[in-house]
């Protein structure tokens, strides 16, 4: 019938973030609601990003997802509770010149296809469930227009993945834990914009593409039964770290900017060695990459590079500026000359060029 005939698109593109306080650790598995705020920036949307695309129409019969063009199950509890608050506060959408009028009550019954490309390798361990997720929950917010501003999107988005609730802002963005158990309070706000510290290089060494051992989801689940210095982390450091962060980005202090994060990443990874069976996400060349760049910050008179890793052994590079960030490139090469297995990738925070 004719009036079957429509579809309703909507496409967007959300970047990846990199956390430098990082989040592990939940207080609630189905809500995701994390033990401690993190703080984190979020690439340029040229790099390490998700595409998404969305569609909606009453030829569908089931929602269906295609990421890098294969199928996949959307029947897991993270994906049916996202589609649900989205179509929850779903409004009227009135497309006029393609005949489109779809009523706020009719989007129960409606179905969508999502297809969802990443444009760097899925399997080399870098995060894409945080830009995955944001991407799917902003472009359906976008289809079924939605009234709800990036912060209580956010808080969509974290139900599908902690840590993609983040890449909801650009620039430095916190996600705030909250104290409620209905986590309405538990959400990402931005803390400076994509302006504010462009001169910040980010260099990305992909030690290995291999896919991780322990998930990020029940590593941090063991750590929370297991470690008690997790515990100490989240109630004691945490806090304090988090208000030292913020000065320090607001302020573009890079030497306590990079105090800060190398002392977290490295604290994140104690937490991880303390749980039981400890688990291990750094390996050798990890460890080659961090005594490099402490030796480096050692011998000038203030840091020049920060360094931090994410459940997996690549290791994210932060240069102060430009200069620093090309002096960075040669002397990893000269450390991982080209074919020593590390994958080197420099990406550049609000580039303008
Ligand atoms: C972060 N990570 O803050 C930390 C640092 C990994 C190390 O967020 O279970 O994929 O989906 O909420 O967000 C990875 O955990 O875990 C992560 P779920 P997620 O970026």
């Amino acid at each position: 019938a004719a009036e079957k005939s429509w579809v309703r698109l909507v496409t967007a593109q959300t970047p990846t973030n990199i956390a430098v306080i990082k989040y592990w650790g939940k207080r609630d598995e189905t809500l995701i609601l994390p033990i401690n705020d993190s703080l984190s920036v979020t690439l340029d949307p040229n790099h390490l990003c998700t595409t998404t695309t969305v569609a909606v129409s009453p030829a569908f019969h089931q929602d269906r997802m295609w990421l890098n063009g294969k199928e996949i199950s959307l029947a897991g509890d993270r994906f049916q509770n996202c589609l649900r608050e989205i179509r929850k506060r779903a409004n009227d959408v009135e497309e006029e010149e393609k005949g489109i009028k779809i009523a706020k009550k009719d989007w129960e019954n409606l179905h969508v296809h999502i297809a969802s490309y990443n444009n760097f390798p899925t399997a080399a361990g870098l995060a894409s469930s945080a830009a995955g997720l944001a991407c799917l929950v902003f472009s359906l917010a976008k289809l079924m227009n939605l009234k709800e501003d990036q912060a209580q999107l956010s808080a969509i988005a974290r139900q599908g993945s902690g840590s993609a609730c983040r890449s909801l802002h650009g620039g430095f963005v916190k996600w705030i834990m909250g104290n409620n158990d209905d986590g309405s309070d538990s959400f990402a706000v931005q803390v400076t914009d994509e302006k504010h510290w462009d001169d910040l290089v980010i260099l990305i060494a992909v030690v290995s593409s291999r896919q991780k051992e322990t998930s990020s989801t029940s590593g941090m689940r063991e750590s929370v039964e297991t470690s008690l210095l997790l515990k100490h982390r989240a109630q004691e450091i945490v806090p304090k770290r988090m208000i030292q962060m913020e000065e320090a980005i607001k302020n573009k202090d890079f030497p306590s900017f990079a105090r800060l994060a190398c002392a977290d990443s490295n604290q994140f990874h104690a937490t991880c060695l303390d749980t039981t069976p400890p688990i291990f996400y750094m390996n050798d060349t990890s460890h080659k990459i961090i005594s490099i760049v402490e030796k480096w910050n050692r011998a000038e008179t203030t840091p020049q590079v920060a360094y931090t890793f994410d459940a997996g052994p690549n290791a994210v590079l932060i240069a102060r500026d430009r200069k620093t960030a090309s002096l960075l490139l040669r002397r990893m090469l000269f450390h991982f000359p080209p074919g020593a297995d590390v994958d080197l990738n420099s990406y550049v925070l609000g580039d303008k060029s």
